[in-house]
């Protein structure tokens, strides 16, 4: 099989491309990645397989996008490519109305025209918008879209179109939605990637507000495996999946206690900031339909592979201390 992946120098995309590796080796992976700052060509490093390649292109650029497809004829494209963050999108929406819709707009051009089997789009439960603290509900396939920031409504613009390519064109396309991902090589603006790191180099933690926004934290490789499992099965295409963790309800607060108890340290390393406009008050994500159709469920628990995660950021502090200079240059400019 032909895979063209979009974004695979990322934190997902790239560990998306670690795991295909590893399960089908055979098959031929091209990554399409034009290393923001964000993307990172080390993330790949470790990997050894002759059947997967590397072109730095801007999905953007639809003329070099047609090409690559014509060349590389693929049969299946998963869409990682965005500009995935909030705070920032808040600063410049401008490069996320480029990439998250004008984009993928690209992509399914290039798809339709050639004729590949399945498009999948990756895509955020934040397109939901906030449910309330203390509510038990849960963001699900029906869910009505409410996004709140530029990144979200970027995200729900690129859902839509993803959807009218499906019901105008029949193009073959998938989607999931997905909460908040954890893991290693993530960039370290991220709420755990930074706070891990600003306690390995004895920093205090910066929390938003009173921090007792809810997040539903979901493993990489459970995502990955998700996705792999929709790729497989034909009676996936057309359909949307939620896909969330196995523990759906944390605050910041409390995730963040977990992390200081990791490092034996106590709440006094908290220090409350400003809220973050228009931050969304909880997200947990209700998976049972997949479940239900293809029996994926999250299989590493949110504390254990938290710890994981934690040793991976201490092990690995030449991946991160450069990308954490400017990600931190990057709030101090806020
Ligand atoms: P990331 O920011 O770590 O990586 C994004 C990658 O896309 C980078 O390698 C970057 O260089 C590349 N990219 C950006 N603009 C591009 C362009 N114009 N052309 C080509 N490449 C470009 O993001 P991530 O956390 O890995 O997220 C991957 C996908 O998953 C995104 O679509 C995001 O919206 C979605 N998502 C992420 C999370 C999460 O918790 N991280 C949760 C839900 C959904
Ligand atoms: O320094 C911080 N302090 C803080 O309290 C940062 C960076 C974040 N936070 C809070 C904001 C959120 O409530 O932590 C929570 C998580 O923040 P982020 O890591 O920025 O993630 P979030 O805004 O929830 O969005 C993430 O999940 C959905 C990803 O960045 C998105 O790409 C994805 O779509």
């Amino acid at each position: 099989m032909k895979l063209l992946v979009t974004g695979g120098a990322g934190f997902i995309g790239s560990n998306f491309i670690r795991y295909w590796s590893g399960q089908h080796p055979d098959d031929k992976i091209l990554n399409i990645d034009n290393l923001t700052y964000a993307g990172n060509i080390a993330n790949l490093a470790d990997l050894e397989n002759q059947n997967y390649s590397f072109i730095e292109e801007n999905i953007c650029n639809k003329t070099a996008i047609d090409k690559i497809f014509t060349d590389f004829q693929p049969e299946i494209v998963v869409h990682f490519a965005a500009e995935t963050h909030v705070d920032r999108s808040l600063e410049n929406p401008s490069l996320f109305i480029k990439t998250n819709i004008l984009g993928t707009y690209n992509l399914l051009e290039a798809s339709l025209k050639n004729k590949i089997k399945r498009f999948h789009h990756i895509s955020t439960d934040e397109v939901f918008g906030s449910l309330d603290i203390g509510d038990d509900k849960k963001f699900r396939e029906t869910s009505p879209y409410g996004p709140s920031s530029p990144y979200s409504a970027s995200k729900a613009a690129s859902d839509h179109l993803v959807r009218s390519y499906a019901e105008s064109y029949d193009l073959p396309i998938s989607i999931t939605n997905c909460s908040n991902n954890f893991g290693p090589y993530q960039y370290p603006e991220k709420f755990l990637p930074r706070i891990i790191t600003n306690l390995i180099e004895d920093k205090n933690i910066p929390v938003y507000g009173d921090g007792k926004n809810v997040r539903d934290w979901l493993y990489v490789e459970d995502h990955c495996r998700a996705i792999e499992m929709i790729l497989l099965n034909d009676k996936t295409i057309g359909k949307t999946y939620c896909v969330g963790g196995n523990q759906n309800d944390i605050s910041n607060l409390d995730i963040t206690k977990m992390v200081l108890d990791s490092f034996g340290l106590d709440d006094s390393k908290i220090e409350f900031i400003a809220d973050r406009p228009g931050h969304d008050r909880k997200y947990a994500v209700d998976w049972s339909l997949i479940n239900k159709d293809l029996g994926w469920e999250p299989k590493h628990n949110t504390a254990e592979w938290l710890e994981e995660t934690i040793k991976w950021y201490r092990d690995n502090s030449d991946w991160w201390q450069k990308l954490k200079i400017e990600a931190e240059n990057f709030y101090a400019k806020k």
